[in-house]
């Protein structure tokens, strides 16, 4: 059994040098709630170097996602300031190992419920070797949470269940899906994430941002690629990769 400092430690050197580790196999035995002790202290390692908490993220929450990473559970993670890309903005790739981006829906949490919807891309970086790993690994790294843009706030439609999602590379339409890929719909996403967190001890605050799981399988960014997610009657959101 190998030691939680240990292992966060390993997962954050491996972000921060930007350099992929290898899975910790199943002599390290993790296990779920563990994972996520491990997760809270990879995220510690960004509060001390001056990042903050702004909210948190599901991961495979559609089929689509989980057929791809070949997990099968929703799975959450806590987002911070430093992760937010504006929207139209750049990401480095030599800040990153093998990001890939991924299109999404955005909450703005307040009172408990959602104030505003956005569309969004989030970026996700896998630090592991080849973006493969366990459930527990996955958890444990934050569940690849890495970026996001969040395109402009927009007053909650009267139904978000049903909206077409596309996502472009330098205007070529690359995926195409739907919100109800999300949890069937993702308004169901901020019921999990309060159950999901809350569990962990953790609450979406007031301000709080929610991503409620990517619509679509996910893409690698390669140089140049100029990515924009477009969500029927919510809008776009776009970055470059330089
Ligand atoms: C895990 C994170 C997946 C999503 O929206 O499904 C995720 C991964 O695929 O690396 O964020």
């Amino acid at each position: 059994m190998t030691d939680l400092a240990t292992i966060a430690e390993q997962l954050d050197r491996a972000a921060t040098s930007r350099t992929a580790t290898p899975q910790f196999g199943s002599d390290a035995g993790l296990d779920v709630p563990t994972a996520y002790r491990i997760q809270e202290a990879v995220v510690a390692h960004r509060l001390a170097r001056g990042e903050r908490p702004v909210g948190l993220k599901l991961g495979l929450t559609s089929r689509a996602k989980m057929a791809q990473m070949g997990v099968d559970e929703v799975i959450w993670g806590r987002l911070t300031d430093a992760m937010h890309i504006p929207d139209g903005g750049t990401i480095s790739l030599a800040d990153h190992i093998h990001p890939k981006a991924e299109p999404e829906v955005a909450f703005l949490v307040e009172g408990g419920a959602i104030a505003a919807v956005a569309p969004a891309i989030e970026v996700i970086d896998s630090r592991y070797i080849d973006f493969r790993f366990t459930l527990p690994e996955v958890i444990a790294d934050n569940t690849s949470a890495s970026g996001f843009v969040i395109g402009a706030w927009q007053p909650v439609p009267a139904g978000i269940d049903n909206l077409g999602v596309l996502l472009e590379v330098d205007g070529r339409t690359v995926q195409i899906g739907s919100t109800a890929a999300i949890l069937g719909d993702p308004r169901r996403a901020l019921a999990e994430a309060v159950r999901l967190a809350g569990a962990g001890g953790v609450e979406l605050t007031d301000g709080s941002v929610l991503l409620a799981g990517a619509a679509t399988a996910a893409v690698p960014l390669r140089p140049g690629a100029h990515v924009r997610v477009v969500v029927e009657s919510l809008g776009t959101a776009s970055l470059k990769a330089i």
